[in-house]
């Protein structure tokens, strides 16, 4: 199936711009909710970098379909546009704060026939968190604290009849959770696309192979992540337990093939053993935004949409 492509706002007609503002509304919404109740529980607020020397390798993750790396020189020094602030994150959580976020832009070149899964963007927003001597069912408990509360929220401040009506989502925390071996030997290997059809609430799913910062138990193998699932799109927010230990990121950047030379801040402090337990997570504003309205496509939710392989004038 081929899926229908959002549109630049000079294209929408009168009908469009009304669905489009009700986009805006809520986002407005989600993000107000969002960050207040951060806030209250204590987070502190920073503002996003955008060039770094260090960012998200994004590698490996069975997930990522980068086609390309936008990295270019400023002043003599090579640097790349964020993909995520995990490293940063982790940083900050181990120096100046226990609890942090961001909603930071996150810029994926993903390959262009991913414009027909309808759930990537070339450009996204993530609110991405950590908390300092956490674990991932305390970051699992918040998301599902947060989550509630925004979508009861929403229904009690919000007109639901805007557009469609159908907004309304029946989540009851807490959430199932899933192993992702055992997905696999449910729906095979092409789980990821089978699964979001066959779920009617958000789901946990834990146990992902990826990037070296989420937490591995080296004796079973098993991963200390998780993801979240909602129903008929996918996934939503992934997190994790992180890696702390020096020799366990070291050992774990060479048998990945992750240039170790990209990192050189976030080893030495691991190094000297600076580097803080933390758990965290980053969910996708674009993402929540498109499950919460039903949009057709994640970028339809974005005023000017950043469609993988499209390139808009705005
Ligand atoms: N934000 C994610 C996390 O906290 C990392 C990512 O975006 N790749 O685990």
């Amino acid at each position: 199936v081929r899926v229908r492509i959002p549109k630049s706002p000079e294209q929408l007609n009168k009908d469009e711009i009304l669905r489009k503002k009700f986009y805006i509304k809520l986002t407005t919404a989600v993000l107000s909710y969002l960050t207040k109740s951060l806030v209250n529980r204590g987070f502190e607020w920073y503002l996003p970098v955008i060039l770094s020397k260090s960012t998200d390798p994004l590698w490996p993750d069975p997930g990522a379909s980068i086609e390309k790396r936008v990295e270019f020189e400023i002043y003599e020094s090579k640097v790349r546009t964020t993909l995520s602030m995990i490293v940063h994150k982790v940083i900050a959580c181990s120096l100046y704060s226990d609890r942090l976020f961001i909603i930071s832009p996150n810029l994926r070149i993903e390959r262009r026939e991913r414009a027909q899964t309808g759930w990537h963007a070339y450009e996204f927003n993530q609110l991405d968190f950590e908390m300092k001597d956490a674990t991932s069912k305390d970051v699992m408990k918040l998301v599902e604290e947060v989550l509630e509360g925004l979508i009861s929220h929403i229904e009690n401040n919000f007109s639901l009849n805007s557009y469609d009506g159908t907004i309304y989502k029946d989540i009851a925390p807490p959430f199932k959770v899933y192993d992702r071996e055992e997905l696999i030997s449910k729906f095979g290997t092409k789980w990821e696309e089978i699964f979001p059809s066959r779920i009617t609430e958000p789901v946990w799913i834990v146990n992902i192979p990826r990037e070296f910062y989420d937490f591995q138990n080296f004796e079973n193998g098993k991963w200390d992540n998780f993801d979240l699932y909602v129903p008929k799109y996918g996934e939503i927010l992934s997190g994790a337990r992180r890696e702390w230990e020096y020799n366990k990121i070291l050992t774990k950047m060479k048998r990945d093939g992750v240039k170790k030379e990209n990192y050189n801040v976030l080893l030495e402090l691991a190094r000297k053993g600076k580097i803080r337990q933390s758990s965290g997570a980053g969910l996708g504003i674009e993402r929540l935004v498109a499950w919460l309205t039903n949009a057709w496509h994640v970028c339809e939710v974005q005023p000017f949409p950043r469609v993988p392989g499209l390139v808009y004038e705005l």
